[in-house]
């Protein structure tokens, strides 16, 4: 969920304007209009169309389709909270999805997509892409002084809805922009990373979705006190099966429990299989510290941009948040930008996207805009990831804790560190007390990724290697991964591996002195290393390779900064804990299931654990 900007603080930016930039552009008074809209099954969904009170043109529309209420979509908040598209000018319609608020019918949590080309089941079956075509249907027929071309844009759960809009489109749909579209909620989204079940996520998203129609994010548990600490909470239950009771009330929370591996029921849920060639031009937004969304926009660019020869996909990475780009955006946590970035994508990015395929308007814009993190400035790249002077270079564990570009050599051929891994005292993702969800007195969920990671490598049950301090910049643009040979003494484990910028010593930096800024990271979950949908025992104290990715990363490490890799065997509460001994179901795991198990990271050179990083040699 996107948290909303404060009316007060949208009030502030558009009278004083923001270094940076010119004045806010003056937006023009709306108005609201609330529609009943009829589906292909007789289903009505509600929507509200928001329009300039006094144009003369005929103008296009921008819709966004929404799980959370068009109810703040007013003409006194919706006009400033897009300001760059609402003085630009357009008829913007925001609509309750099926079963949500206002509309008719059911709602199934990331409905899969039915046969399109199937004559026995369309047009009669429906999914969020015939929704979005039936609606664009009525709109360009049914609403006034409308161009007859429409623009589809959402964050996250809209951005899923976004993406629908454009597999088989309405031909009036010209233009489109997922914003951290929840794409495959199993492989890399919201509910589960390479198999391991983000367990706070999954069980506060559910209760605040599934609770009824119209809930919204209370995001706390029945029974449990605001100041809570998910920590304890979900220490306490042992296993989501703990959590949620021996008979779960709300489907998404049943489907975890029937599905804990990648089986037909999620894999008919992921959109990617459906992104064989872009149907209509594609501005993918996402962010490098997304701590909901980040792997579905990356991975949707990839799939549209493998068959693009039109250069019809487009992909914006930022120093963000989830959807933090919809605000000003000049900071994150402890880091400053210097610039609202937030602000300067609505404004250069964005609405001249819009305004070039709905309203004829010139476009100069990259294939790639990506904020470069290090030296904070705007970059632009003829497609992500860029090749042209990038060199993929394997950054090695070494035996001593180092970090080095040099392959280990047969005298290295016994290296070995090891750890101690107790799922009974289970490192914390972020610093406690780790607060529900989107708990209503605030929540620390929304900048954890950038948190100093200090308090974690400083545990012995993990283990850190690092380079010595630089002496020039080292700029790591494109798709980092890791190489991880590693055994474990249980059945089961799971691999966190952490990219690290470990800042220098440095009392004039401040805050800053001594930060450790992760830039990628991602979890593995052991029984997942040769196929998703058919988890397996680890066979105890074999070295095995395990490959995944650490996402996008554009950052340049400076002088005086380290480098930094840390490998660790849990993220507790987002992601539920390895009992470290194989059982069927990890959410359904028992008390004495949870073992201590020693982990051992391999560095020699039959088994040489490493980092693929994409070293560009441009400034
Ligand atoms: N990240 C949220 C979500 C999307 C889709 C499925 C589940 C959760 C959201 O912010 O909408």
């Amino acid at each position: 969920m996107v948290n909303r900007v404060p009316a007060v603080l949208l009030g502030l930016l558009s009278l004083t304007g923001i270094s940076g930039r010119a004045q806010a552009p003056a937006v023009p008074e709306y108005t609201r209009q609330d529609v009943m809209i009829p589906m292909r099954d007789g289903v009505q969904l509600h929507a509200a169309i928001l329009r300039p009170a006094h144009t003369t043109v005929a103008l296009p529309l921008l819709l966004t389709r929404t799980p959370y209420s068009v109810a703040d979509a007013t003409p006194a908040d919706y006009p400033r909270q897009n300001p760059y598209l609402a003085a630009s000018g357009y008829i913007f319609v925001e609509e309750d999805m099926r079963g949500r608020y206002g509309s008719g019918g059911t709602f199934t949590m990331m409905r899969p997509m039915a046969a399109h080309h199937d004559p026995k089941r369309y047009p009669h079956d429906t999914d969020e892409s015939t929704d979005a075509y039936d609606t664009v249907a009525w709109l360009v027929a049914h609403v006034r002084g409308n161009n007859g071309r429409v623009g589809v844009f959402g964050v996250s759960y809209p951005g899923f809805l976004t993406i629908e809009a454009g597999i088989d489109p309405h031909p009036a749909v010209k233009a489109i922009s997922p914003q951290a579209p929840m794409t495959d909620v199993w492989m890399g989204d919201d509910f589960f990373h390479n198999g391991a079940f983000r367990e706070t996520y999954g069980y506060d998203y559910g209760l605040g979705l599934e609770s009824g129609k119209s809930s919204g994010f209370s995001g706390l548990p029945p029974g449990v006190s605001a100041e809570a600490d998910a920590y304890d909470f979900f220490l306490k239950v042992g296993s989501f099966a703990g959590a949620v009771g021996a008979q779960p009330s709300l489907p998404t929370w049943k489907a975890f429990l029937a599905h804990p591996a990648y089986d037909s029921y999620w894999q008919a849920r992921a959109v990617e299989p459906h992104l064989h060639a872009p149907q209509v031009p594609t501005l993918e937004v996402g962010g490098y510290w997304d701590q909901e969304d980040m792997w579905g926009p990356q991975e949707e660019y990839a799939r549209l941009h493998a068959a693009d020869p039109e250069g019809e996909v487009r992909l914006v990475l930022g120093p963000w948040n989830h959807g933090e780009w919809r605000r000003p955006a000049r900071s994150l946590g402890a880091l400053d930008w210097g610039a609202p970035t937030g602000e300067q994508f609505q404004r250069d990015v964005e609405a001249p996207f819009f305004a070039h395929y709905l309203k004829d308007a010139p476009l100069t814009l990259a294939n790639t805009t990506s904020f470069q993190t290090g030296t904070n400035r705007w970059m632009h790249y003829p497609a992500w990831p860029p090749t042209d002077g990038v060199e993929q270079r394997n950054l090695y564990l070494g035996v001593d804790q180092s970090l080095r570009f040099e392959a280990p050599t047969a005298r290295d051929a016994e290296a070995v560190r090891e750890y101690v891994a107790d799922p009974r005292n289970p490192i914390p993702y972020r610093a406690r007390p780790i607060e529900a969800t989107y708990a209503p007195k605030g929540s620390h969920w929304y900048e954890w990724l950038a948190e100093d990671q200090r308090p974690a490598t400083a545990r012995t049950d993990q283990l850190t290697w690092g380079t010595a301090a630089l002496a020039e910049p080292l700029t790591v643009t494109g798709n980092v991964e890791a190489d991880l040979w590693a055994a474990t003494s249980g059945t089961d484990a799971d691999w966190v591996v952490k990219l690290i910028d470990a800042y220098p010593d440095d009392p004039q930096l401040g805050r800053m002195a001594g930060y450790q800024l992760m830039v990628g990271e991602e979890i593995f979950r052991g029984r997942y290393r040769t196929d998703f949908a058919h988890p397996q025992a680890t066979p105890a104290g074999i070295p095995l390779e395990y490959r995944w990715s650490l996402h996008a990363v554009d950052h340049v490490f400076l002088p005086g900064h380290r480098l930094l890799v840390s490998v660790q065997s849990s993220w507790f509460p987002l992601y539920d804990r390895n009992p470290q001994r194989y059982v069927p179901s990890i959410m359904e795991a028992q008390p004495g299931d949870y073992r201590a198990a020693t982990q051992r990271v391999f560095s020699s050179a039959v088994h040489p654990s490493h980092l693929i990083l994409p070293v560009a040699s441009h400034p």
